[in-house]
């Protein structure tokens, strides 16, 4: 049984003390640890809604909702595998580079230990930094990318680094192996067919929203399995999968998506996936209703814990 169990909210109300995600122990100790959450404050890379800097403590104050025992897995997450919560990044807001560079230093002690990091954005600029350094180990990363947008163009507004180039400068830079990655759920207006075109051209497999509802989930999981198989994969999560109705509180919102339930089901096709990492990006709390986003963002990130407990167990 692992020394990092979250606290009992049996035994003492969710509401007191001071929130960390799913009430686990705040530790940098990684002694025995599988996953490690950290919270990458980061929002300079955004280029409409400015705000994503407060998602890891509006994530972690409504993720205390969230139980320790998965019904669908059939599994006590906290018992199969160890967690903590290791607290945030330092950034330096405003500063694109050098802030990658401190992400990618605060990371470092996670991904060296062996420990696998689950980033909680920031805006989707900060997979960059988190890629790097887990390339650093790994060597290139299939990418499972759920978002509305390819996020890779060049450049956006003249800027290199942004939460639109991520996916473009992470195969420039050899930490993705595009040909064996997947980005799903991309919809809404273009400014051009290149958005899409560009990515097919890097070598990613392009699974759009209407191909969601073409295919059916069960079909979209079964070929997330066969192209990912037991590769090393990095799960990137953007909120802007799903529709504003369930994620208002974004920073770039795209109508017609899927439900939060579409989301749960495709996650939850995908034990035994080889992760070495993940992140769940584009929470603006500045933009939310009700904690609705927030919620969501906790739940999925919640979700790839459970993927994460199964391997463990498996293992
Ligand atoms: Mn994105």
């Amino acid at each position: 049984m692992p020394t990092t169990l979250p606290e009992n909210s049996l035994k003492r109300p969710r509401f007191c003390g001071i929130n960390t995600f799913m009430r686990l122990p705040h530790t940098t100790d990684l002694t025995g640890v599988d996953a490690a959450v950290i919270g990458i404050p980061f929002d300079t890379g955004s280029p409409y809604r400015i705000g994503c800097r407060f998602a890891p403590a509006a994530a972690r104050a409504i993720s205390v909702m969230l139980r320790p025992y998965n019904p669908y897995h059939r599994i006590n997450v906290f018992e199969a595998a160890s967690f903590v919560d290791y607290g945030d990044a330092t950034v330096n807001p405003g500063v694109t580079e050098e802030s990658f560079a401190l992400i990618e230093a605060d990371l470092a002690p996670i991904v060296e230990q062996g420990v696998i990091p689950l980033g909680i954005g920031g805006d989707h600029s900060v997979t960059l930094p988190q890629l790097r350094i887990l390339a650093s180990r790994h060597g290139a990363l299939s990418i499972l990318h759920f978002d509305a947008h390819t996020d890779t163009w060049d450049s956006y507004l003249g800027q290199k680094y942004n939460a639109g180039t991520a996916f473009r400068r992470g195969v420039e830079e050899g930490l993705i192996d595009a040909k064996n990655s997947i980005q799903i759920g991309m919809r809404g207006s273009l400014f051009s067919p290149e958005d899409i075109d560009q990515s097919l051209r890097l070598g990613y497999e392009i699974i759009t929203t209407d191909q969601i509802y073409d295919l059916g989930i069960p079909a979209v999981i079964a070929r997330i399995r066969e192209k990912l198989g037991s590769r090393k994969v990095f799960i990137s999560f953007d909120n802007d999968f799903v529709d504003p109705a369930f994620a208002p509180g974004i920073q770039t919102p795209e109508s017609g998506g899927p439900t939060a339930r579409e989301a749960y089901l495709l996650l939850r096709g995908l034990g035994g996936l080889n992760i070495a990492g993940a992140d769940v990006v584009e929470l603006n709390p500045s933009f939310d209703q009700s904690q609705i986003t927030a919620l969501f963002t906790a739940t999925v990130m919640s979700e790839i814990m459970a993927l994460i407990a199964i391997s463990k167990t498996r293992a």
